[in-house]
């Protein structure tokens, strides 16, 4: 089969955002548009001549079609092998995990996360090194770079597709692409790390658990590992089927999206425990009976018991979270003596942290937990996590979460999303909230006192790289914090998050949004945020 170099022009590829470039489907489809996207990815990486890639999605629209042109283009540019996962499915921490256990020069990953799928919907593509995790800032703005340079790709042309539904080597003119199960290893990584059988005995007193994969890629994972190798009664994975379209619906696990899950959690006769994963599989929501778990709150109970599970016996060499992130782990951190990071969001920051040995558990408030296992952030690994808890404590999830309240106390904590502003007005939000920050200081508002305010900035412990304007942050005497930073994995218009954050070491009972109501209210009023984007109400509230 020919080789076939393709004379292109270099296209609007967008910076690459917080994961990957994601686009709508149709941008994708667009002549020479992901193909041009790849060949800059390639031609970023150097010394692969032979190696190995692992390849996979979360099975959304254009999955499957996108995978024939990369295999393809590995086979034009001298990749030795592809490892892909059996019909194209491949969950976020599983590439990560193959990754890291075959040892591979590194992986692409095919997804718009939780943004929705379907012909008119996102599709995206992300590249993870050898380490395992996202690209690193200087590997994504080198691939950026080279799309604005980009003159010709390498693809393999005629000759039949490959068969990605037959497990098994075949071969793509002389490279061998290997279809593997999407599950084997990972399954294989989670069953190191927890105690099966401690779970396996909690399913068989009766525990009850609902998850909702919500038709995307956690599906085959969750069905084998949770029905299948721990006993949890069949039907117990709900919505387990990956669909092109996730079923219409936004994969997206958080109180809006998975409703159905929310309300299936409430009443007497509901399961004692609930959780859903997103699109491509690192995002989780943890349920109780009638209780909601926040992503913050979560990070921190695992991070305080996180020792009940084997792989973790040892305890924690340390702890990260996003700066967004509620401060609730810096207080386990400080009770337990180890060292705690704060870091932008997005979850390349903690690569050099997990690899450097410094941290053991990492977390962000958008429903992302993950550990040293694997170099992102797992859904079904901290499912996985509070079921060992769970069945070690054998307390209910509220009671495990109100007792470690009752002992550090509670960050009170929402976040407040704008989507689909014009882009133009969020930017002049932050632009005008940026000049003020050195008059802000110093001021009483809403009975506490402003004591700072900056635009984040971080310095790598590892590697010294600086990333700065990571979001403007005011903080308050007693702790609370305002934080404002724009999305950066939207497709439309621009998304202005508002992340709102009041401890409060005594009264752990009150509804979050009353807890916060006045933090909230000045949020909107010293960045006047109707002013700028016509908007009274946030669009999503978690
Ligand atoms: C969002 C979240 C961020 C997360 C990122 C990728 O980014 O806020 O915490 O790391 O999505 O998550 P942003 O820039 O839109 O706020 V996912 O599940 O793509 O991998
Ligand atoms: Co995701």
């Amino acid at each position: 089969m020919p080789v076939v170099i393709r004379q292109t022009t270099p296209f609007a590829g967008q910076k690459p955002g917080t994961s990957g470039l994601r686009k709508k489907v149709t941008v994708f489809q667009q002549p020479h548009y992901l193909e041009n996207f790849v060949q800059s990815i390639f031609d970023s990486l150097t010394d692969y001549a032979g190696a190995t890639l692992v390849l996979g999605g979360d099975g959304r629209y254009f999955n499957r079609e996108a995978i024939q042109v990369i295999l393809r283009m590995a086979a034009a540019n001298g990749f030795g092998r592809v490892m892909v996962g059996r019909g194209g499915i491949l969950s976020t921490p599983a590439v990560s995990c193959i990754i890291r256990k075959h040892r591979t020069y590194g992986g692409i990953i095919l997804s718009a996360s939780h943004n929705p799928g379907g012909p008119t919907e996102d599709f995206g593509i992300k590249y993870n090194i050898g380490a395992g995790g996202p690209a690193p800032e200087k590997v994504t703005e080198a691939i950026h770079s080279r799309t604005q340079a980009i003159s010709a790709y390498r693809i393999v042309e005629g000759g039949e597709p490959i068969d990605i539904d037959r497990l098994g080597t075949q071969t793509l003119d002389g490279m061998a692409v290997d279809i593997v199960d999407p599950v084997a290893d990972y399954a294989e990584l989670m069953a190191e790390l927890f105690d099966f059988a401690a779970i396996r005995s909690l399913f068989a007193s009766g525990f009850k658990i609902r998850y909702d994969a919500m038709h995307a890629v956690t599906g085959p994972y969750a069905k084998a590992i949770l029905e299948g190798l721990l006993g949890a009664p069949s039907g117990s994975v709900v919505n387990a089927v990956p669909l092109p379209d996730f079923g219409g619906g936004h994969p997206d696990p958080n109180l809006v999206h998975a409703h159905d899950l929310v309300a299936a959690m409430s009443g007497a006769d509901a399961p004692d425990f609930g959780a859903a994963s997103d699109g491509d599989g690192d995002r989780n929501m943890i349920l109780g009976r009638d209780f909601y778990v926040t992503p913050s709150d979560s990070l921190a109970v695992l991070a305080a018991n996180a020792p009940l599970a084997p792989g973790y016996a040892r305890g924690l060499a340390g702890v990260a979270r996003s700066m967004p992130t509620s401060q609730a782990v810096d207080r386990v951190a400080r009770e337990l003596g180890i060292p705690f990071f704060e870091t932008p969001t997005g979850w390349k920051f903690f690569g050099n942290l997990l690899d450097a040995g410094k941290a053991t558990l990492c977390g962000e408030e958008s429903f992302g937990t993950g550990s040293d296992h694997v170099r992102e952030k797992d859904g079904l690994w901290a499912v996985l996590l509070w079921l060992n808890i769970l069945a070690r404590r054998k307390e209910p999830v509220d009671a495990i979460v109100r007792g470690h309240w009752a002992r550090f106390g509670r960050n009170y904590y929402s976040r407040h999303d704008y989507e689909g502003v014009d882009a133009a007005a969020a930017e002049r939000l932050m632009a005008g909230l940026r000049a003020r920050l050195g008059s802000l200081p110093g001021t009483a508002l809403a009975g506490l006192v402003l004591s700072a305010a900056d635009d984040f900035s971080y310095t790598d412990p590892v590697d010294g790289s600086v990333s700065s304007q990571q979001g403007i942050r005011l903080l308050f005497d007693d702790g609370s914090r305002i934080v404002y930073r724009l999305s950066g994995t939207g497709t439309e218009g621009a998304t202005l998050r508002v992340y709102i954050e009041r401890f409060d070491l005594d009264r752990h009972d009150r509804d979050t949004q009353e807890a916060l109501a006045d933090l909230i209210a000045l949020a909107r009023d010293v960045a006047d945020i109707e002013g700028h984007t016509g908007r009274s109400e946030p669009t999503v509230i978690t």
